[in-house]
């Protein structure tokens, strides 16, 4: 379906002068601060939208049907990304999955995308399953497999995607592994490592020249013991060793627990080696809750790191670095989570935005740490959503994109056009 923009003009009227008290008052308590630059920031910002996180997800127990009115096939899911990025203009890129989203017609899939103000964001490779009819099985792995069949089948596999992703104007693969192993003793970890790299190298000479490669790491699962790219040192020392067109990829639920990511994505930065990042949260492990559930203070932290450190390298927020949300729904509509967690994001990054980075080194270079605490809580205890709504209203989306969907009874429509038994490809 799709939004009209006298429905969005229409919605935003009815919230006009609440919305603008909030941000009157929000622009008086900030007035020392270049609000028009902080608001030029949050317009651009972009997230990708994997195009597996637009049905409902499950988990090995099972899947619950929670809505309807799934997308069935690539357009529809283009569709519903366009839906989600005409209410928050901030989803404006859909990352793909092959082989669940092979595109039929490139170039009538890129122009479709295009009518959405859609971009193509990372494409991402899948040797995590096994394929109908594959003639060899990627069960004891894929890249790192002992036999030399399994790593080729895999190689050109990731081959094939970076066509896709030419043919649809992606600039990026993201490769995260499975590999490893559930038990001691069942591998080799340098014969692993040793395999996967020279896999890598492989796929890597077959990136194009304005390409890049990010390395997805994960600490466990499905594999219990070990994993093969196991965290961010040995994702680095992958991408290190590969060449300057690939990086490490930081996926929120992919650490140990408590795990200090703040701290990984400052030194990533700091090495020019942090490619992408993937949003979700968990309590427990790789959960993939919505982004700022959880842990909103965290989230923060971390975009505290990632505006200061890409600020200290001069990189521009928006493009610099990978930006995409990683999540599964299950008991929720996909659409309305993924809505929750860009609010999340918009409302971390506008935190980060605002902290007093000067008061900040000066409390720093005095080892005052109450000063310290106090100048970081500042931001994140202010209330910004009046600041992340105006920079909506500005880009012509909604005030409130999730009230919204609702008024609008987006699902119900979906549900209508689609039917209410459809299972979309993915997690
Ligand atoms: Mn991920």
């Amino acid at each position: 379906m799709n939004i009209e923009k006298n429905q969005i003009a229409q919605h935003n009227d009815s919230l006009s002068s609440t919305h603008q008290q909030r941000f009157n008052n929000l622009k008086s308590e900030w007035s020392h601060i270049d609000i028009e630059a902080i608001i030029k920031k949050l317009v651009d910002f972009q997230i990708a939208i994997p195009s597996w996180a637009l049905g409902t997800g499950g988990t090995r127990f099972g899947r619950f049907a929670t809505g309807g009115g799934e997308p069935t096939n690539l357009e529809q899911k283009i569709e519903d990304v366009g839906l989600l990025h005409a209410l928050n203009n901030s989803s404006g890129a859909i990352s793909l999955h092959i082989p669940w989203d092979i595109p039929q017609n490139p170039d009538q899939i890129k122009s479709l995308a295009a009518g959405y103000g859609l971009k193509f964001d990372a494409v991402n490779s899948n040797t995590f399953q096994d394929q109908p009819g594959s003639p060899v099985s990627y069960k004891f792995g894929s890249l790192q497999h002992v036999d030399k069949a399994v790593r080729k089948q895999a190689i050109e596999h990731n081959i094939e995607v970076i066509k896709q992703g030419v043919a649809l104007g992606s600039e990026s693969l993201t490769v995260w592994l499975a590999d490893g192993s559930c038990f001691p003793g069942q591998l080799n970890f340098r014969q692993a490592f040793e395999n996967t790299l020279s896999s890598l190298q492989e796929i890597y000479a077959a990136l194009p020249s304005d390409w890049k490669m990010f390395v997805e790491y994960k600490a466990y699962e499905p594999n219990f013991y070990s994993t093969t790219v196991g965290d961010w040192g040995q994702s680095l020392l992958y991408a290190n060793k590969l060449g300057d067109k690939a990086y490490t990829l930081v996926d929120l639920g992919h650490h140990l627990p408590n795990a200090n990511i703040e701290q990984i994505v400052s030194l990533l930065l700091m090495e020019g080696k942090l490619g992408g990042f993937h949003f979700n949260d968990s309590k427990y492990g790789d959960d993939d809750l919505t982004t700022g559930s959880i842990k909103p203070y965290q989230l923060f932290l971390i975009f505290n790191e990632l505006v200061e450190g890409m600020d200290a390298k001069g990189m521009d927020h928006a493009t610099g670095l990978g930006w995409m949300i990683d999540a599964s729904h299950n008991v929720k509509d996909p659409l309305e989570d993924l809505l929750q967690s860009i609010e999340a994001i918009m409302i971390a990054y506008a935190q980060a935005l605002l902290v007093d980075r000067k008061a900040l080194v000066a409390a720093q270079q005095n080892n005052d740490v109450v000063a310290c605490q106090e100048i970081l809580q500042h931001t994140f205890r202010s209330d910004l959503r009046a600041l992340v709504a105006e920079a909506r209203l500005r880009a012509g989306a909604a005030l409130s994109p999730l009230n919204l969907y609702r008024s609008l009874a987006c699902r119900k429509t979906l549900i209508q056009q689609r039917g209410q038994n459809t299972v979309a490809t993915g997690l």
